[in-house]
């Protein structure tokens, strides 16, 4: 006998199917009081489904890489290295083929993902050295901020970039404001990038292992007396510079701003990914025992630079150690996943996975990424990389996991990391938004192919319009080429308009052919993006 039931009441039953897997109290009484307010609902004759959109509370985590690019993800069909348990995630879930970092470089991504407030707002949101302050005000809405006050626990693990302090930190003495203060009760991060100074792991505000009798200082300017740079002792490197990186040495590697002291304290490169993953899971195993969800912002440094696979990964990608980070970075995913999944967790918590900007190879140290990159393909179909306006400096992989509840498959809706702070908000039964931050709710959970319509994408301080299939990119002064990296920028002295569902790769500029559509394109940009009296800053890459 067959039974018919609607959709909503199939959602029921096989939510019924699965309490006997939870764990996690708080999903157990969560749901409970989801179904009542639900069955209440049916016998009403109402729709059940935003009820159920509204008070929801699974476990929110970010798997979020540093630089991975659209082609970087086996699952994405276009590059040849071999991603498993990205793969896992890509299509054990909902893959994204338009979703965007909203800049194409890290810390401006950082603020968008975190404030759902577009970056080319804030003129201090750029790509920060290690000694700059808080980028976000700690007035400002964040998402760790509202899911707190849905009764999460909420944490950042990895790599922060986003400042820290109020000028002139004090490595040695508490530093705030940072990420405990703008909604994150815990946090243990890098404070800027594996390149920058100072190279210490941050916990709650305290430097992890520092010894006061050697204490940490750290300037951009000018050099410690006495302390070796890349260019007063070279004989000291085991990697070497290409182009600027040639400031303090740690761990035989030459980094950006010079640092003193701290020597304990010092992070080892080789570990990081482990250091973090263990972070990650011990993290989950507490959480799991106690009655709240948890959101974890958990942030790889892979595969930026300096690219330091662990031995046991070294030379497996045939790549140089571009690729292994790489792989080092999947097995990473790999291991975590299982954790939840011991954990009885893997059913209750949704997973963002995705990256802050597109790919690079030369970023700045000699480490084989070009010479032996083979066919791979970092940006796939893609023109341009990171710090380009070209679509591969923002479009990045995108996937939500959520085991039982997001259908896997392909989605072209227009999605942006701008739209998780409304879409989470709506997802928990948070009243909260933004105004750059669109609820896709229905998109990210695969109920509806429609995303956004418009979004204006960033790349050092140039900003540039996709509205549905069409891209515009205003004229902007500077170089085609960015030739320390090899990258195209997207700079022309004319405008450019490309239709992106005919020509992904940006090869026919159709600004001439098509004027209605280049001014149409215009419009709307200068309405979202206000007047074009804009300061523009040229990359400095050196
Ligand atoms: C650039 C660095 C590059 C990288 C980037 C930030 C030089 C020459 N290049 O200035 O290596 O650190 O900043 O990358 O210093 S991001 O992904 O954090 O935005
Ligand atoms: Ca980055």
């Amino acid at each position: 006998m067959e039974i018919r039931v609607s959709q909503e009441w199939e959602f029921f039953l096989s939510q019924i199917l699965k309490i006997k897997e939870m764990k996690n109290k708080s999903s157990l009484l969560t749901f409970i009081g989801v179904l009542g307010i639900s069955l209440f609902q049916a016998c009403q004759q109402e729709s059940k489904e935003v009820v159920l959109d509204q008070v929801i509370r699974p476990n929110i985590i970010f798997i979020y890489l540093d630089d991975l690019g659209y082609g970087d993800v086996s699952a994405y069909g276009v590059g040849t290295l071999q991603t498993p348990n990205m793969d896992m995630l890509a299509n054990g879930g909902l893959r994204f083929t338009n979703g965007y970092a909203a800049s194409a470089t890290c810390s401006p991504s950082r603020y968008a993902l975190l404030t759902g407030t577009y970056p080319w707002r804030n003129s201090e949101a750029k790509i920060l050295p290690g000694t700059a302050p808080l980028l976000i005000d700690t007035t400002q809405l964040t998402i760790p901020k509202i899911l707190k006050q849905q009764g999460y626990h909420t944490a950042v693990i990895g790599k922060w970039h986003l400042g820290l302090g109020a000028g002139n930190v004090d490595w040695n003495k508490e530093i705030s404001p940072g990420p405990n203060q703008v909604g994150f009760d815990y946090s243990h991060i890098l404070a800027a990038t594996q390149d920058r100074v100072p190279t210490v792991y941050i916990q709650d505000g305290k430097v992890v292992n520092l010894d006061p009798n050697h204490p940490i200082q750290v300037d951009y300017d000018t050099n410690f007396e006495g302390e070796p740079t890349a260019i007063s002792d070279p004989e000291l490197l085991t990697m070497k510079w290409h182009h600027g990186h040639n400031n303090s040495i740690v761990n035989g590697i030459p980094r950006i701003g010079f640092m003193k002291g701290g020597e304990q304290a010092k992070w080892s490169d080789l570990d990081m990914a482990d250091h973090f993953l263990d972070q990650a899971k011990s993290y989950v195993a507490e959480r799991a025992k106690s009655d709240e969800p948890f959101f974890l912002f958990y942030a790889l440094q892979q595969p930026h630079v300096p690219r330091t696979p662990h031995p046991r990964f070294e030379g497996r990608s045939g790549m140089g150690p571009r690729g292994d980070v790489l792989l080092e970075a999947d097995w990473v995913i790999g291991e975590f996943i299982k954790t939840l999944e011991a954990q009885g967790l893997l059913e209750n918590t949704m997973i963002v996975f995705s990256s802050d900007n597109g790919p690079v190879l030369n970023d700045g140290y000699h480490d084989d990424a070009v010479e032996k990159i083979g066919d791979h393909t970092p940006a796939g179909p893609l023109k341009g990389g990171k710090y380009s306006l070209f679509e591969a400096g923002t479009r990045v992989p995108f996937v939500m996991y959520w085991k039982g509840t997001i259908k896997p498959g392909v989605s072209e809706a227009m999605v942006t990391q701008l739209d998780l702070l409304s879409s989470l908000a709506a997802l928990t039964g948070s009243e909260k938004s933004s105004p750059d931050s669109q609820n896709l709710l229905d998109a990210f959970m695969g109920k509806s192919q429609k995303g956004r319509d418009a979004f204006v994408m960033e790349a050092t301080s140039r900003t540039a319009l996709r509205a549905g299939d069409w891209i515009m990119i205003p004229p902007y002064q500077g170089p085609e080429v960015e030739k320390n990296v090899n990258i195209e920028l997207g700079n022309s002295a004319e405008y450019q308009l490309f239709n992106l569902k005919e020509d992904i790769s940006q090869t026919k500029n159709l600004a001439q052919s098509k004027p209605e559509k280049l001014q149409e394109m215009i419009l709307l940009f200068e309405e979202i993006r206000g007047p074009n009296d804009r300061q523009i800053q040229q990359l400095e890459l050196k």
